[in-house]
């Protein structure tokens, strides 16, 4: 396979000169950072008034993580580093609390986000002669302008289309024959369930390849959209602290997520001690946002789970790939004393042919025992009106499930189509247990 490359100076520079760029960055972000009292106070405390003083990258680790909850008390402005005046931009996330947390841009800091997303599209392959149907929200959301600009920056035709709405999705699709889409993995999913109903067939649309990102997904998911709708899917990660999409994200050897070392910094950590990890192991990861100067962000604890791939990529690029992020360390849900990650109950149900394409977990109170109900849409090759083979894959998926996480649940075979769709990050846990019992 021959890759191309956005920036190939860039993604293809030698470890030593990248860690050259980083440091020289680093200083950079650091100066930044030093214009808010935040960061100011923050960073005297640990010896650095000036971005002089980071000597090397190994300085990085004397710097204190930021987390979520800074950026909440800093709300609205206190990260803000350049005047007002200089921003062009916000976008914000309202977060499961509803305690928002804001990022601004500088035109500049647009300019380079913008370019990243443009490396991540087109380092999958994707060129002018592309029609680019973006089916995920706009507004405050960071999916739907980043992935706009960037693919404009390709060159290729998009579409503002924006999430929800298949009929509509489908009507433009065949109009203007898109050829890539992005959306999240449980919107694919949706679109493919919908095909059918819709009269659409796969030969009246000339698509080829997806982006699907914003919430976790196994390999078995990407697999299976990539079969029910024949195109390739490339992971995207990112995050609206760090700009949004754009962070990290596949490259055509489909082998891990490429992140953008010359504009974030990377570690991972031990989520309780700290403390980094050995290498290729996976913990929390820590990012540094090198590349935004309107809101400058230092060693922020992602909450996502990832660890790195040892060993050089297929495609020649020499920026460290990421795992497939599994979750963050707050989805994870304790099940009578159990630890169980969603990610683990996705991984047994998409594997299987027979289930469909949408599936909830739900937790409940029985007495004093905690109950998991798994329901699981059951897959076009299944009649509902056909007992035998339903209590079959209600045992398999039973058995198999506990085998994962020695859990027993109790699992609910529901009609394709009938369990809710979320037009943008999939609700896939319902945790009805009282809380602070
Ligand atoms: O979801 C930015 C984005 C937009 C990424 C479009 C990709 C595509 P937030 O709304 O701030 O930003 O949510 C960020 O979503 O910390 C992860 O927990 C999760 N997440 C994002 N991408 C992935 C992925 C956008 N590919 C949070 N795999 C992150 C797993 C993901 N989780």
């Amino acid at each position: 396979m021959s890759y191309q490359y956005w920036s190939p100076e860039l993604e293809t520079m030698s470890r030593s000169d990248l860690e050259a760029l980083q440091l020289a960055r680093l200083r950079e972000a650091v100066g930044w950072a030093l214009r808010t009292t935040f960061y100011r106070e923050r960073l005297a405390g640990v010896g650095i008034r000036e971005s002089g003083d980071i000597a090397s990258l190994a300085d990085l680790r004397r710097i204190p993580y930021t987390t979520k909850q800074d950026l909440r008390e800093g709300f609205p402005y206190g990260f803000l580093s350049v005047p007002r005046e200089d921003v062009v931009r916000l976008h914000a996330s309202s977060g499961t609390t509803g305690t928002p947390t804001t990022i601004y841009f500088s035109r500049d800091d647009i300019r380079r986000w913008t370019d990243n997303v443009a490396r991540c599209i087109y380092g999958t392959g994707c060129n002018r002669s592309d029609v680019f149907q973006n089916m995920i929200s706009y507004g405050l959301f960071t999916g739907g302008l980043g992935f706009h600009a960037g693919g404009e920056e390709v060159g290729m035709l998009v579409i503002p289309s924006g999430s929800g709405n298949t009929t509509r999705q489908f009507r433009l699709m065949r109009d203007f024959g898109t050829t890539v889409v992005h959306a999240t993995p449980s919107f694919l999913l949706h679109v493919e369930s919908r095909m059918k109903e819709e009269g659409v067939s796969r030969e009246s649309i000339k698509l080829r390849k997806a982006f699907a990102g914003a919430e976790p997904y196994s390999e078995d998911t990407r697999r299976r959209i990539e079969e029910l709708l024949k195109i390739d899917v490339y992971n995207s990660y990112g995050l609206s602290e760090m700009n949004g999409p754009g962070v990290a994200f596949e490259c055509q050897a489909k082998d891990g997520l490429h992140l953008w070392e010359d504009r974030y910094i990377g570690e991972i950590i031990n989520p309780d001690t700290l403390e980094p990890v050995a290498e290729g192991e996976t913990g929390e990861l820590v990012l540094t946002c090198l590349c935004r100067e309107a809101t400058p962000l230092l060693r922020y604890r992602t909450r996502d789970l990832s660890g790195f791939y040892t060993g050089p990529c297929a495609c020649g690029r020499t920026h460290r790939r990421l795992r497939r992020i599994t979750g963050r360390t707050d989805d994870m849900l304790i099940i009578n004393g159990v630890n169980v990650f969603p990610s683990q109950i996705e991984e047994v149900v998409m594997a299987m042919k027979e289930v469909g394409n949408n599936y909830l977990i739900v937790i409940e109170k029985e007495g004093v025992l905690d109950r998991l109900t798994v329901k699981v849409e059951v897959g076009t090759n299944i009649f509902m009106d056909d007992t035998r083979p339903l209590n079959a894959l209600r045992d398999k998926i039973r058995s198999t499930i506990q085998a994962s996480i020695t859990i027993n649940p109790r699992v609910e075979l529901h009609e394709g189509g009938s369990l809710p769709v979320s037009e943008g990050k999939a609700k896939r846990v319902m945790d009805n247990r009282p809380r602070d019992v």
